[in-house]
């Protein structure tokens, strides 16, 4: 990869205007880091384009001259894939100036996102045409629809309606040759061979800019209802799941778990917040059901789960704000783990039918082998998936997670590898778990993601160092390298 020549510099530079254009660096630090605070680059400039004929040309210019390209949307990534390395060598390219809903279709269902629109804006503009976009998560101020897509998002409604990739269906993007893939409308049957959108879907910008997209939205809801319930065990969360499936349905779109240890972090960090139950519980779920009038069975259902001792309290929101409250304390986990310190986060998945028991016997044996950290393990249980966070012991510095943290991933992604399931449900691999990916993937999936890379990305530009690992795993960056550079054998 070569660093950005100054004559290239200056055309884009005149390419895109003041506003398309920085090397400041007050206007791209917030831009060099990632969420978390774990990963922190340098970049020769931020591009933001406003169209995509200018990304087309962006493309053009940094194929010819074999320079690097990281695609960035709202920065939210879990796992580093919009930083660029420390090298200074890559030029961001963010799509914060491509914000507009090119159509949106209420009857057809559909909307037309240009790659910057931002979730919740696609929420509030679909839903003042009657309709809903059923994908959310606590990033939706931020997340955009491209990065959305390139990470083939999850959230808190996967439950009924699928992830990203359910949800797409149409992509235009620009390929790392700058050739631009015009594949925006919405086909139900295409057998024209391999399916590029699919491809693009998830390719955590290695493959291409994504630039706008077509997605499905469905009828807004008639009416919403959101309970907390407290149970014993997550066994008896999943029981509580079984329960309400068999009670209302599909209309049960969200259950969240939230163990005791994420609610505690809530209410301590997050100001405004308060316990929903009089009394704690080891467990809590969030559930939303959704139809005509939800509340009722809703009710109905919880009472009998208490009579017959499944769970031991639970709450109806009686209004839209306490719903919204309820909602809050889940949606802020992941703010108030990052206030308390640092934590080893592992995004794992397994079959939803073994997670209960896997969390478990997991946690017991990560607490055991590692003295005095804490999981912290919540999220969709309903899709088989819980964001398995290691807390470091109390008082541990800023650096626990780049030394002993690491060991601890390594320990947790074995567990959970010879459970058959995934070390990435829903964030994706980024720059964190390459190494871990290159470590514990199926050989035949690593040769087949390589080879795509290969042929679509003969030089590497779009966004080197992220998601694929190369051929030789000491390349890696994180884990592998620094496990082996400390004489650590996972
Ligand atoms: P970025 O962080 O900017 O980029 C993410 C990746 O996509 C990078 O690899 C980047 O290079 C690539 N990318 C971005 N835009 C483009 C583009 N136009 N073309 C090609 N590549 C692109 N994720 C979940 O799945 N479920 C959750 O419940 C969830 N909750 C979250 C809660 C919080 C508080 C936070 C901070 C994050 C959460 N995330 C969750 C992770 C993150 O929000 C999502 O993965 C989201 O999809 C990222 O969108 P973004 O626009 O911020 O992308
Ligand atoms: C969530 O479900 C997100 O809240 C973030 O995916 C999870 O912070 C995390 O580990
Ligand atoms: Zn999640």
């Amino acid at each position: 990869m070569a660093y950005p020549a100054p004559a290239l510099l200056d055309k884009l530079a005149s390419l895109l205007g003041a506003k398309g254009f920085t090397r400041d660096p007050g206007d791209m630090a917030p831009w060099l880091s990632d969420w978390r605070g774990r990963y922190h680059g340098a970049a020769a400039a931020m591009l933001s384009p406003a169209t995509r004929e200018e990304i087309v040309e962006i493309v053009r210019l940094c194929a010819a001259a074999q320079v690097a390209l990281v695609p960035q949307g709202g920065n939210s990534s879990m796992v580093g894939g919009a930083t660029p390395d420390s090298s200074g060598e890559a030029l961001i390219v963010s799509t914060r100036r491509m914000k507009r809903i090119r159509s949106l279709d209420a009857e057809a269902g559909l909307a037309v996102c240009e790659a910057g629109v931002i979730l919740a804006d696609l929420h509030a503009t679909a839903l003042a045409a009657g309709r809903r976009f059923p994908l959310t998560l606590g990033a939706k101020g931020s997340a955009t629809i491209g990065g959305l897509v390139s990470t083939n998002a999850g959230g808190t409604q996967v439950l009924r309606f699928g992830p990203m990739r359910a949800l797409v269906q149409g992509i235009e993007a620009v390929l790392p040759d700058g050739s631009l893939f015009e594949g925006l409308t919405a086909l139900r049957k295409d057998n024209r061979g391999y399916d590029l959108r699919q491809l693009l879907i998830g390719a955590e910008g290695t493959l291409g800019i994504v630039t706008a997209a077509t997605l499905t939205l469905v009828p807004a809801a008639a009416g919403r209802a959101v309970a907390w319930a407290g149970v014993a065990s997550a066994t008896d969360a999943t029981r509580l799941l079984r329960h309400l499936e068999a009670a209302l349905g599909d209309a049960v779109e969200s259950f969240e778990l939230v163990p005791k240890s994420a609610l505690d972090l809530v209410l301590a960090h997050v100001p405004g917040t308060w316990a929903p139950l009089a009394a704690a519980v080891p467990w809590n779920v969030l559930i939303e059901a959704v139809g005509p009038n939800p509340d009722e069975p809703l009710s109905r259902a919880l009472a009998i789960a208490l009579e017959s001792g499944l769970v031991a309290d639970a709450v109806v929101a009686a209004s839209e704000a306490q719903a919204q409250a309820f909602w809050r304390l889940r949606d802020s986990i992941s703010e108030a783990e990052k206030k308390d310190g640092p934590a080893a986060k592992h995004d794992i998945s397994v079959a939803v039918g073994d997670m209960a028991p896997f969390m478990t016997e997991a946690a017991a044996a990560v607490e055991a082998r590692f003295a005095g950290t804490r999981v912290n393990a919540f999220g969709h249980l309903g899709d088989g998936n819980v964001h398995f966070n290691v807390r470091a012991p109390e008082g541990a510095g800023p650096g626990w997670v780049e030394s002993i943290g690491e060991e601890v991933s390594a320990f947790v992604h074995d567990l959970v590898t010879a459970a058959g399931g995934s070390i990435s449900a829903e964030h994706g691999i980024g720059q964190m778990k390459v190494g871990e990916l290159a470590r514990l993937g199926d050989p035949a999936r690593l040769d087949a993601l390589r080879a795509i890379k290969r042929a679509l990305d003969p030089a590497n530009i779009m966004n080197p160092g992220k998601l694929v690992p190369p051929v030789d795993p000491m390349e890696a960056p994180s884990f592998h390298q620094s496990l082996a550079q400390k004489g650590v054998r996972p």
